[in-house]
């Protein structure tokens, strides 16, 4: 990807800067560094592969050069967004499934908290981290991954999760910038809708296994905490419901969420 096109390809996007990298660390650590400036909201981060490219807890992630995307947007939120910094994540979900529907008619599912499958395989990883300046949170940092190019999908022994590329799922080949810009326009539209109902309609009807058993390991640690039920839906701060098997409803606010393995 070269500069040129990158701004041109953006420039009907409220986007008022932009800084590209063929080889960073990673994104969000740029954007994140970006926010102690006077950068202003919607500054867009972008990078053609990280050599430090992180997920949650540490997770690495995995950006082959020229094959996926990996971008950070530095959001200074809103009084009205504050209070929600923790749907930020689900409004980029909403973002990328959007794009895939608009552009190539993929149906594409939202794996709570945050990562997009296509056929329940992750196409895509988002992470969302905060800045603070002593109590104030002064700037959200949302950075999304997208395995474009068959070549995005990192060997199984790198995977928790079985993964796939939009190419693979389509058969031919797509244009980088082309889903850059669709994934950032939805966005935008989405965002002035952050916490509202349509929000939450949106996001439960993209919602992966809505209605099935699944299993959250919740625990991170050898002793694993784990939460089974029923995914029922997700409640007004982002949490994930679940209903027990005693009819009990129960809410997860972190873990990772897989089908829940039959004994
Ligand atoms: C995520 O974490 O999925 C969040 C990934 C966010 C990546 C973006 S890229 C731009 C910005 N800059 C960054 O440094 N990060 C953000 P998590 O749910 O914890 O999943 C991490 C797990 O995904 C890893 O442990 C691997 O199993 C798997 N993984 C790594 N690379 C992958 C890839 N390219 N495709 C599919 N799965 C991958």
């Amino acid at each position: 990807m070269d500069e040129y096109s990158l701004r041109t390809c953006l420039a009907d996007l409220p986007i008022p800067d932009i800084q590209h990298f063929k080889i960073t660390g990673s994104t969000n650590d740029i954007a994140m560094a970006w926010s102690e400036t006077d950068a202003a909201d919607s500054s867009l981060v972008v990078a053609d592969t990280q050599t430090t490219g992180r997920g949650r807890l540490g997770r690495r992630w995995i950006t082959i050069s020229g094959a996926a995307l990996a971008f950070s947007l530095l959001l200074r939120p809103t009084p009205a967004e504050i209070g929600h910094p923790g749907l930020f994540s689900a409004l980029g979900g909403l973002a990328v499934c959007q794009a895939l529907k608009d552009d190539f008619n993929l149906d594409a599912e939202i794996k709570w908290p945050n990562d997009v499958l296509i056929k329940r395989r992750k196409v895509c990883g988002i992470l969302t981290e905060a800045v603070w300046q002593g109590s104030h949170l002064s700037s959200l940092v949302l950075g999304i991954g997208i395995n474009i190019a068959s070549s995005s999908v990192p060997p199984d022994k790198e995977l928790l999760y079985p993964a796939t590329s939009i190419e693979q799922e389509l058969g031919r080949t797509v244009e980088l910038l082309q889903i850059l810009h669709s994934v950032l326009q939805s966005f935008f539209m989405w965002r002035p809708h952050l916490a509202e109902p349509v929000f939450f309609q949106a996001w439960e009807k993209h919602l992966a296994f809505l209605g099935e058993w699944v299993q959250v390991k919740t625990g991170f640690t050898s002793s694993q905490e784990d939460t089974d039920g029923q995914v029922v839906g997700i409640s007004s701060n982002g949490n994930l419901r679940l209903r027990s098997a005693s009819g009990e409803e129960l809410q997860v606010t972190v873990g990772d969420v897989i089908l829940r393995p039959v004994h």
